[in-house]
């Protein structure tokens, strides 16, 4: 039988790097460079899909091309964003198989673009009905809801995820998708009150300046001109490509299509005119008889605005700003604030109130797509996460999102690289293996951990604790291990280097060395708000803003400290982690071909450093040594028996043996396949014959049967 791949005729360079010759590094990059230059921006290793950012529209995302790789094999056609769903797809439907697709990548190359890819093609391909065209649009239309408000420009990417995202689909035993769950991971709250020089706030302030009509600007007491605004950088408020106005537009549309409320969505800019109102409160200090400072409010506008949007009486808030009170036990001791500690009080409440907002935001999404039956499904996750980061000034927030990437890079090492030397050992097979690097990477990983854990234990130390004294821990700790190690080996994974800026300290990730300031660390760490502040937030007459602040309930006063940001996160990435290694792992690694943005340019130095880091390479040699397709017996069994005799028709315990030669070659698995699609075919034929009139019931059974559909 003649079976078609395409991987190796009528291709630009090679399809598979798998099929690459000779293999090395330069011969790697010169096919990424030989099929981006051709469009091709999807090559294989394997089962892995590498995708380059082509930096402009591709005719090659449309419904002709659903059409085209819609339930067809893998390798068959040339490789596509649109082969991995599909082939993710049907694992799901017919081997019932949970999916997890998980994109990896530095900023800007790609991810969330692929995530979104991913999700239009399963709903493409997914059942139809007005049911299910609901519960798919609703899933479709979340995404501009959070990208309005957990994306920005950055210089590394003009829409930039500043948050973390995971959305697992749930569908049932036919494929039609139920409804869908999103995880949200530790948004970058620091933004709303300052945003690093040529960046901008959260997209959606800029949105709703541009494209609210006047007159809900007026009802929401805002002006359109961004400048007036200081929660918003004048130098980067517009942005090349960017329809700020029109995205306002798809943003409520989408909101509507979700299921929010009018009054849900007026509640939600009201919070966010809220926030821009409480950018523009200024203080000055008042000097006090005993030669201290006070902070007083400088012009009382836009305090008494914001507080009319949110419904709170204004001398609640107003004192919230002056005083500061700390309980302890039974005693309550009331301070006044200077100046610095009342902005900080300012922005410690827009970074609570905005991502709040945010969390309730997925909250509310979640209610509005989750599955309305509680019958067993099957679950494909999308995760799309931010990717790693190299600043000029590097903080806090990019300590964590290079924590999760690091995570990450282990999961995808673990599953593929060591599970793969793993299973040759278990089922004793001859293999020649390159060295992983998962070890050092584990290391690094507990290592990294081991900053946040010791970050914590800095911040719940009694007594004075800065970011100075963080760092002397930090060094302490590090000279202790450096000190012990060198006993062992020559190679201490601690270096002490006296060139760096006095307040930071360096860590060699994954992906590149970076140097993080720990000035802030301590304080973004701890989150804290004042509990004058959340519980003037809690009186407002506003049922939104009330539900975001619980803790400010006077009957509810917990005197317990809440969880840090680090501890937090760390235990949903824990989550998210051992979920995922419970699913089967389809892989888009994506890499960014120029460092500007710019379609047409392949700078070699940027994309092989992203190949080296991202172990490609090894990727590609463990793939070369092993076999590439693999099944386990029963399923194999299961899918294939009616292709011989001596397990079809009737059952008989034994081997399913079909005539040509056990082959690693990928043609063997098409063959197997082809012949089973005929089989099908057959059968449909002959139980069309058979039961001509029967109808939906027989085609129903049949169905649930053989999980196979088959168009009767
Ligand atoms: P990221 O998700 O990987 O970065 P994006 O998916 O946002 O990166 O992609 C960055 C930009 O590259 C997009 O806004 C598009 O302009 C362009 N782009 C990416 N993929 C494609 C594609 N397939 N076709 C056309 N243009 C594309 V980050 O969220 O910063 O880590 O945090
Ligand atoms: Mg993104």
């Amino acid at each position: 039988m003649e079976v078609k791949t395409s991987l190796l005729d009528n291709m630009i360079g090679v399809g598979d790097m798998v099929l690459l010759e000779p293999l090395s590094e330069d011969s790697f990059i010169e096919n990424l460079r030989n099929r981006f230059d051709h469009n091709e921006i999807y090559t294989y290793i394997g089962s892995v899909v590498i995708s380059m950012n082509p930096y402009r529209s591709l005719p090659i995302f449309n419904p002709d091309k659903v059409e085209e790789y819609r339930n067809r094999n893998f390798y068959e056609l040339s490789p596509h964003i649109y082969a991995l769903a599909d082939e993710a797809y049907r694992s799901l439907r017919d081997q019932d198989k949970d999916q997890c697709i998980l994109i990896t990548g530095e900023s800007g190359a790609g991810k969330t673009e692929a995530s979104k890819l991913v999700m239009s093609y399963v709903a493409a391909v997914c059942g139809k009905g007005q049911e299910v065209n609901k519960v798919k649009e609703q899933l479709l239309q979340s995404n501009p809801v959070l990208e309005a408000f957990g994306n920005a420009k950055t210089v590394r990417n003009d829409n930039s995820s500043r948050f973390g995202k995971y959305m697992d689909i749930e569908f049932d035993f036919k494929g039609d998708p139920l409804g869908g769950v999103i995880s949200n991971y530790l948004l970058e709250k620091s933004r709303v009150v300052k945003q690093p020089r040529g960046e901008r706030n959260f997209h959606v302030f800029y949105q709703l300046l541009s494209g609210a009509s006047d007159d809900t600007l007026k009802k929401l007491k805002l002006d359109r001109d961004f400048s007036k605004y200081n929660y918003l950088s004048l130098d980067s408020a517009a942005v090349n490509g960017l329809d700020d106005a029109a995205n306002f537009r798809t943003v409520k549309n989408a909101m509507q299509i979700v299921g929010f409320m009018e009054d849900e969505v007026q509640s939600v800019l009201e919070l966010v005119a809220a926030v821009l109102k409480l950018g523009n409160i200024e203080f000055k200090p008042e000097s006090r008889c005993n030669g201290t400072d006070e902070s007083r409010i400088k012009d009382k506008n836009d305090l008494k605005e914001m507080c009319e949007l949110l419904g709170i009486e204004q001398s609640v808030l107003e004192r919230a700003f002056s005083y500061r009170t700390v309980e302890a036990k039974l005693e309550k001791v009331s301070t006044t604030l200077n100046v610095a500690q009342a902005y900080y009080a300012r922005d410690a409440l827009a970074k609570n109130l905005y991502s709040r907002l945010f969390s309730w935001l997925v909250t509310r999404i979640n209610e509005s797509i989750k599955a309305q039956t509680k019958a067993r499904h099957k679950v494909m996750g999308v995760l799309d996460i931010y990717g790693f980061e190299i600043f000029e000034e590097n903080s806090f927030e990019q300590f964590i999102i290079n924590y999760c990437n690091e995570k990450l890079q282990q999961i995808f090492i673990e599953l593929t690289l060591r599970e793969e030397q793993e299973e040759y050992i278990r089922e004793v097979i001859e293999h020649n293996f390159y060295l992983f690097f998962y070890a050092c990477l584990l290391c690094r990983v507990q290592h990294q951990s081991g900053i946040l854990a010791m970050l914590d234990e800095e911040c719940l130390r009694p007594g004075t604790v800065t970011d100075e004294t963080f760092l002397d821990k930090l060094n302490t700790i590090c000279a202790e291990h450096q000190h012990f190690e060198s006993r062992l080996s020559k190679n201490s994974k601690y270096i002490t280097d006296h060139s760096l800026p006095h307040t930071c300290f360096r860590i060699q990730h994954y992906a590149g060395k970076v140097l993080y300031r720990a000035e802030g660390f301590v304080d973004k760490n701890n989150d804290l708000l004042y509990r004058d502040l959340s519980q003037a937030m809690y009186k407002a007459n506003h049922s939104l803003i009330k539900q975001l602040f619980p803790e400010g309930n006077p009957a509810k006063v917990n005197l317990k400290r809440p969880p840090t940001a680090g501890f937090q996160f760390k235990a949903s990435v824990g989550t998210l982690m051992r979920n995922l290694q419970t699913k089967n792992p389809n892989y888009i690694r994506c890499i960014k071909p120029n460092d500007k943005k710019a379609s047409h340019i392949f700078t070699d130095s940027l994309v092989c450093h992203q190949v080296r880091y991202l172990g490609l390479m090894e990727n590609v040699r463990v793939r070369r040594a092993g076999y590439a397709f693999r099944q386990a017996y029963e399923p194999c069994l299961e899918r294939y028996k009616m292709l011989c005799k001596r397990t079809w028709p009737h059952w008989r315990k034994g081997v399913l043996s079909l005539e040509g030669r056990q082959n690693k070659s990928l043609l063997w698995l098409f063959f197997l396949e082809e012949r089973r699609r005929q089989c099908l075919q057959n059968l449909a034929t002959l139980i069309q014959k058979i039961y001509r009139g029967w109808k939906c019931r027989t085609h129903f059974l049949l169905l649930k049967k053989s999980q196979i559909v088959v168009s009767a």
